[in-house]
């Protein structure tokens, strides 16, 4: 079997989507996630550009040494938009295998572990009541894991509230064009957030999974103080503390908490996380199969995590398309170190442009038996969404020094 020829399809169906399309000369083709929310074009162009070129011809079945060709052989190495067309191919390729032999992704990397996927669903107020009927609202969902963000008092804009409650978009401009401007006070998230987990523990027991994402904004020993503050509360896992480049900043947090720590969303190879994994200082890896390379890279950084006792709480946000989710589905489905799945919802909109097989059922996502990925792209659908610049916001202290968003 031999690459014939492989397109990008840029789509914004309510938001902006990057897909790659590899046709074979067998009529089989594969699809694969590239999308960067905030910086899309740039994918666009490494993928049109650059990789393209180098698959026509190829066999598609090679999919370890494309990737290696990809990775080592361009000398520049890692990165965000790197990594991310990197994994567009990859999970291309994985589809196409999968198809090509009749068999669903998951049997070509080791089978099925476990019954189905447990998700985490987004719920958010803007204040702490509205915040606790909102995780009411999931749990009647049937939801056995719930992620809570609330409105801080005092501040205009707090990070995971939206005003769609279902379907959050963090990528929208101002008036102007430009990045959004929130607004922050660590002093003031760091007073109130262990008060909305008491209540949500009173008012609905100990028999769900809480779940928090804390989105860069604190310095390890802030970091340490909330996750003492919220053990009482136990939860299955606080996210991103701190701006993650730094891996040494985990032995303070890891030093004075027991409460669970997830981190990774915006890492994307197996570098940034040998300090973490090898002391032990974080519980759960967050790197999308989208950010960080796809599966062939995902299988090497499960399989070292799970060394460490770590175990995988996958990226899910509505900002990577219905392809990752199905590649992540198929990936949770085979591997053992299985932890949980973030599920933002994908609106109508992008479902259709994305028709798929997985489905939601009481607290899990499941896949079906279909080969490949069971995912695909309407194309004319995607052709009558134009393209649409959107930022992610920024975010300035209350004496307007910026600060992390
Ligand atoms: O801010 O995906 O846990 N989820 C998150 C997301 C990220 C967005 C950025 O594009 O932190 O909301
Ligand atoms: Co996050």
């Amino acid at each position: 079997m031999k690459i014939t020829d492989a397109k990008v399809i840029v789509t914004c169906p309510g938001r902006n989507f990057i897909t790659l399309k590899i046709m074979t000369d067998e009529g089989v083709y594969g699809i694969g996630d590239a999308t960067l929310n905030g910086r899309e074009k740039s994918v666009v162009s490494y993928l049109e550009d650059y990789v393209i070129p180098c698959l026509i011809g190829r066999n598609p079945f090679d999919i370890e040494d494309i990737w290696q060709y990809l990775y080592r052989g361009v000398y520049w190495r890692r990165g965000a938009i790197t990594m991310s067309a990197i994994a567009a191919v990859d999970m291309a390729l994985y589809d196409i295998k999968g198809k090509a032999l009749n068999t669903p992704v998951y049997n070509l990397i080791g089978g099925r572990s476990r019954t189905g996927v447990m998700v985490y669903g987004h719920a958010n107020g803007a204040d702490l009541e509205q915040t606790i009927d909102e995780v009411g609202k999931y749990i009647d969902m049937g939801y056995l894991a719930i992620r809570a963000q609330s409105g801080i008092p005092g501040l205009q804009s707090t990070y995971g509230v939206a005003k769609e409650k279902m379907y959050y978009e963090p990528a929208q401009n101002d008036a102007s064009g430009l990045p959004a401007v929130n607004e922050w006070s660590t002093e003031k998230y760091l007073n109130f957030t262990p008060k909305l987990f008491k209540k949500l523990r009173d008012t609905y027991g100990e028999e769900h999974h809480f779940l928090h994402d804390c989105h860069h904004r604190l310095t390890p020993i802030e970091a340490a103080r909330l996750g003492k503050e919220l053990e009482p509360y136990h939860l299955f896992w606080l996210e991103d503390t701190v701006q993650a480049e730094l891996q040494e900043g985990f032995r303070i947090i890891r030093k004075h908490t027991t409460t669970p720590l997830a981190v990774g969303e915006v890492f994307n190879t197996i570098y940034d996380y040998t300090t973490l994994f090898t002391e032990q200082l974080i519980d759960y890896v967050r790197m999308s199969l989208l950010r960080g390379g796809g599966i062939t890279h995902g299988l090497k950084v499960a399989a070292m995590a799970g060394v460490y006792h770590i175990r995988t709480g996958f990226h899910g946000a509505t900002d990577l398309s219905p392809v990752t989710m199905a590649a992540a589905l198929h990936f949770n489905t085979a591997i053992n170190n299985f932890g949980v799945q973030e599920y933002m919802r994908h609106t109508g909109e992008t479902d259709a442009v994305f028709p798929h097989e997985y489905y939601y059922d009481k607290g899990y996502l499941h896949i079906t038996d279909k080969p490949g990925l069971g995912i695909d792209i309407d194309e004319a659908l995607a052709a009558k969404y134009e393209y649409k610049r959107a930022y992610l916001p920024v975010n300035r202290k209350l004496d307007g020094t910026m600060f992390n968003w």
